[in-house]
This record gives structure tokens, sequence and C-alpha cells, in this order.
């Protein structure tokens, strides 16, 4: 099934269009037939090819009721007058559409049997190419005298066959946007299934209640069904507590699989006049939800926005932003549904400079990268694919973060092995919470692949013993280090030393030193100085800015910031700047 908004100015013949397509009346309310205006949605089809289109009221005043037409659809039927042209919701609509990203569409000029189609056509087919819908297909037809219908209904066929069939074993997200009682039946709710199936006797959660709700049956079409694949129009029959509660602006989303997102960083698109600052207080739109926002602009084209109440939301979901009083709107791109808190000074820039990166394509990798660690169903649930398998339980982990993780473990336990070799070790506890980690089954996990030792469930390093002329070199490199703790001996001084590659790599077991890079090494103690230094710099920082702040060399800044950066103590934020993460 595809399903089909109708899109366009009031008066300017959608329903008259769809009652000649289909033989169906859209206007459902005996006040729209009475008044010859749409108010709320309509709903009729075809059978061959199955088609069912939503027509939507073009009057200003039932805006609303438009936004939540469109809601989950792929494709518009643009319909212009050929005696009215180009006018104020026209526009209004095209640019709801072009806001949620909506690529499918047909032009229908209207009315052509009362005036030329050709300068509306001409005009609407310029504006309708400049959006996402890109060039499209028009049709001059008359719904009076019939001309044009079956021209449109090729087109029609042509659009269907381009719209992607969608995605059967998506999560289910079904926006509500009709709910009534049926007697003897009970609660039923309609709404457009974009992707993901619906089967009688599943469980779905209703986000505002949070509560489940049982599907006792399901209709499409008018026809009953034991399960049903998006994009379609559907019927639900519930059963449950909630059920009776459920409105339009609701949702059913499979049980587990939506984070309840309040505050979420987004792309602003498609602004009127980009250098006017939005109004603080917007109606956030998204399928058939209308929820109060307040938005806090982070640059000129990102934003942090708080929700009035919880919404099911996901990485690169689309939404409108609009002004009810002036009746602006502007789109937004979902880039972040769980942002970091922005409490220090200058976060926000900092904040508005990383959003610059996001293109608001779910990218697993990506999201993991900035998390460092998360578990799987919450990345399932932000809208990512997980990159790869847990490394422990269901937690994943950033390969670079992974590792920096486990020389930190390694280097933890090798110090204190180091300072009280009689000690037993250090319990999984203890580790968990020096590294700050969410589960102590991490802390296990990274403990295996090492050297280290368990014993009674404590890990403890192998104790490393230097011999003796190894112990006298290592104690004058230290002692030097002592007094300029950047300024790692270069290569001569190390072999005038006798310290070669395995000698260093004792002493570092040793917890003796630290080591940045072949050949480069620190007193154990240095990367944490170095932090200290950096986050007195103005943030973010060069390579060269820290190289001068540490008085030491590129030889020994450039490993020395990438250590601290698979540390997590420092991040790239370009290509020659860093900020200390705190
Ligand atoms: N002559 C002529 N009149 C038409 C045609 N299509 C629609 N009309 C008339 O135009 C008026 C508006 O048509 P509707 O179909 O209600 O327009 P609409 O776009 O659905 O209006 P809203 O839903 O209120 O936005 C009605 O009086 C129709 O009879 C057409 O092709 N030719
Ligand atoms: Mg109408």
């Amino acid at each position: 099934m595809r399903v089909i908004a109708t899109a366009g100015h009031v008066d300017h013949g959608k329903s008259s269009l769809l009652r000649a397509l289909t033989g169906m009346e859209p206007d459902r309310w005996a006040e729209e037939r009475r008044r010859g205006l749409t108010i709320d949605l309509g709903f009729v089809w075809t059978g061959t090819p199955e088609m069912a289109f939503v027509d939507v009221p073009g009057h200003e005043r039932f805006v609303t009721n438009m936004l939540t037409g469109v809601a989950a659809v792929p494709a518009v039927l643009f319909v212009v007058a050929a005696d009215g042209g180009w006018q104020a919701q026209s526009q209004e609509h095209l640019e709801v559409i072009d806001a949620l990203g909506i690529r499918h569409g047909v032009l229908a000029v209207t009315r052509s049997d009362l005036a030329d189609p050709e300068p509306a056509m001409r005009e609407a087919a310029g504006r309708l190419a400049r959006s996402s819908l890109g060039p499209v297909e028009s049709v001059a037809v008359s719904a009076v005298t019939g001309q044009g219908l079956s021209g449109l209904r090729e087109a029609l066929g042509r659009l269907a066959a381009a719209i992607p069939a969608g995605e059967p074993d998506a999560d289910v997200r079904l926006w509500v946007d009709r709910a009534f009682t049926v007697d003897g039946r009970g609660v039923v709710v309609t709404g457009t299934l974009g992707a993901g199936t619906i089967r009688v006797s599943d469980t779905f959660e209703a986000t505002r209640a949070g509560e489940p709700v049982y599907v006792r049956g399901l209709h499409s079409l008018q026809v009953a069904r034991q399960e049903l694949a998006g994009p379609a129009r559907v019927a639900v029959n519930l059963r449950g507590r909630a059920a009776s509660g459920l409105r339009r602006g609701d949702a059913l989303v499979t049980p587990g699989r939506w984070l309840a997102v309040e505050e979420t960083d987004v792309r602003l698109t498609g602004r009127p006049e980009p250098e006017r600052p939005l109004p603080e207080r917007l109606v956030w739109h998204i399928g058939s939800a209308a929820v109060p926002a307040r938005i806090r602009p982070l640059s000129q084209d990102s934003a942090r926005i708080t929700l009035a109440r919880p919404l099911p939301l996901r990485l690169g979901d689309r939404a409108l932003l609009r002004d009810p009083g002036s009746g602006a709107i502007c789109g937004v791109t979902v880039l972040d549904v769980r942002p970091p808190a922005l409490r220090r000074r200058g976060a926000a820039r900092e904040r508005a400079t990383e959003l610059a990166q996001f293109d608001g394509v779910p990218d697993g990798a990506a999201e993991l990268r900035r998390r460092g660690l998360v578990r799987r169903d919450e990345l399932l649930a932000m809208g990512a694919a997980p990159p790869g398998p847990p490394v422990a339980g269901d937690w994943l982990a950033d390969p670079a973060h992974w590792s920096a993780l486990r020389e930190r473990l390694v280097r933890l336990v090798a110090e204190h092995t180091a300072a009280s070799p009689s000690d037993p070790g250090l319990g999984a506890e203890e580790l968990r919470q020096a590294l700050d980690l969410p589960d102590r089954a991490l802390v296990t996990a990274l403990a295996e692949g090492t050297a280290l030792h368990r014993v009674r469930g404590r890990l403890a390093a192998a104790p490393a013993v230097l011999a003796a002329p190894l112990r006298t070199a290592v104690a004058v490199v230290r002692s030097e280090l002592d007094r300029s703790p950047f300024r790692a001996p270069d290569a001569d001084r190390l072999t005038a030393l006798g310290l070669d590659t395995a000698a260093l790599a004792a002493a570092e077991q040793a917890g003796e030193l630290v080591r940045l890079a072949p050949g480069v090494v620190l007193l154990p103690d240095a990367p944490g100085k170095a932090v200290s230094v950096l986050a007195g710099l103005p943030q973010p920082f060069t390579a060269a800015e820290a190289r001068e702040a540490l008085s030491t060399s590129r030889r020994v800044a450039i490993p020395l910031l990438e250590y601290l950066d698979r540390a997590g103590r420092t991040r790239r934020v370009d290509d020659t700047h860093r900020v200390i993460i705190r």
C-alpha cells in the first residue's frame, strides 16, 4: 500500500479531486459538507494500485491538522487551482513538506475547466522543484468535467512505484490521528504506519501513559487483517487500561525500543530569516504530536530543545518548530537524543562546534565514539545500529576508548602493586570507581587479555623487578624527569644509558615510566600534570600552544596529546584544535 497526503490552499479542489479519483467522500463531517470546507483529516483510497489518501484541510486555521495528516506519509498530491494560482497556504504547505524532507509528489492543477492551467502549473512546478520534492510530474485536471483524471491516475501509479517499500522489521511508532470507541469492540485508534509490522495480539507501549496496550483487532481500508506492514493506513482495536485515554498526539511504540526524549539537540533548516532570533517558545510538531518547546540556540543552525512532555524521538527524525503567533515554521533534524548537560561556561559554544560535524544520519560507530560506552539497547533505541558485538553484558565500547581504559586499568593496578607489593591487589568495585565505569562487569572484561593476575577476585600486577643495572639507569631518567617533567630523554641519551626497547617496556611494567610512543618516556604522573597545565589554556588549543605551555618539543607534545585523546582526557574538535574533557 502507498499512503499519499494532499496539500494545497483552501478551496483549491483537494477534496473534490479525491472524490473524483476514488468515488469516496473525504469530508467525513456533516459540518464540513455543509460549509464546503475541510476541517479535519479525510481518508479515502483506491484498490489497484492500493493507494490510501489522507486529505488535509487547506484553511490556515487548521494547519495543525494538516501537519498531522502528513505524519509518516512519504508522498504528496499537491493541488493548485488553475484559477487561483499560488497562494499563502500553497506556500505554507510546501514549507512543511520541505521541512519534513518529503521527497515524492505529483502536482495536480485543478479547476482547469475554469482557467488556463499553464501559468499556475509553471509557477507551482518551479517552486516544488526547488523543495525536497524535486522535479515532479504535473497534470491539469478538472474534478467537474473529468478532464485529465486518467493522466493523473497514471502519474499516481508511477509515483506509487517510485516510493520505496517499507521496512517490515523496523520498530513501530504509530502516531495516533484519531481515537474513538466502537460499540462492542472498545477503543480503536487510526494512523499512518510508516514502517514496521503490527499483528493481532501484539503489545505496544502507549507513550503518554507509559503503559502497555494490546492489539485485539486490526483493519486497513476497512478490511480485517491479522498483520499489516507499513506504509499503510491502519485502524487498531486495542485493549488495556491505557487504551481509553489515547488521543491524537499519542504514539504506540514497540516496547523497550524507543527513548522518552525531553531534551534534544537539533539542526535548524529552512529558517525564513536566519539572522532574526527565534522566539524562545515554539511548538514542536512531529507525527500527530504538537508539544510546547523551549529553544536554546547554540549556533545559527543548531539548538537545544526542551519539550514540555517526552516524545519517542530518534536520531535523524525530521520535525517542525512553529510559532503559533506568526505562523512561521522552521524545520529540524534530530542530531542527539541524549545530549550532554551544558553547565560550564563555554560549553554551549563547544557543543555547537561539535554539532557542526553531525549530519543527522544515524551512525552507530560515531555515536559510540562520542559516548565511549553505551548499552546496546540504548543505541538501538536512539535509532543507530550497533557497530559491533558487546564487550561485556550488553555494553558496547568504542575500540579506542576501550583500549585507553585497558591501559589505565593496567597502570592503576601496576602502580598499586608497585606501591604496596604485599597487598592482595585492587577489587573490581574499587577499579570500577577509579575508572568511573557504570558496571563492574566491564572491569572483568577489561582485565581479560592483560597480564594482570586475578587472586581471589582482586587484580594485581606481576611483581616486576628490574635488574640492578637497569634500575640505576631508570633512576637517572626519573630524576631528570623530576626536574623537567615533559623533557623526555632523546634517543642518544637512552642509548647512552643502555635503555633499549625491552628495558623501557620492563620499566613501564614496573610502573616506573610511561611510554607515549616508541622511545618517548615520561614519569607515570606526567599525563595527569599535563592535563592540569592544558586546562589553564584558553579552550580549544592547538598542539603548538600545548607544546609551549608544557615547555617541550613536538616529539613529546604530539604523542602526549594523542595519549590524552586515547585516555579520554582531551578531545579533538577539528583538525588543529583540542579541548580538555572535564
Ligand atoms: N469548476 C470546478 N470546480 C471545482 C473543481 N474542483 C473543485 N471545485 C469546486 O471548488 C470548491 C472547493 O473545492 P474543495 O474540493 O472543497 O476544495 P479543498 O481544496 O478540498 O478545500 P479545503 O479542504 O477547505 O482546503 C468547491 O465548490 C468545488 O465544487 C474543478 O475541477 N472544477
Ligand atoms: Mg477539502
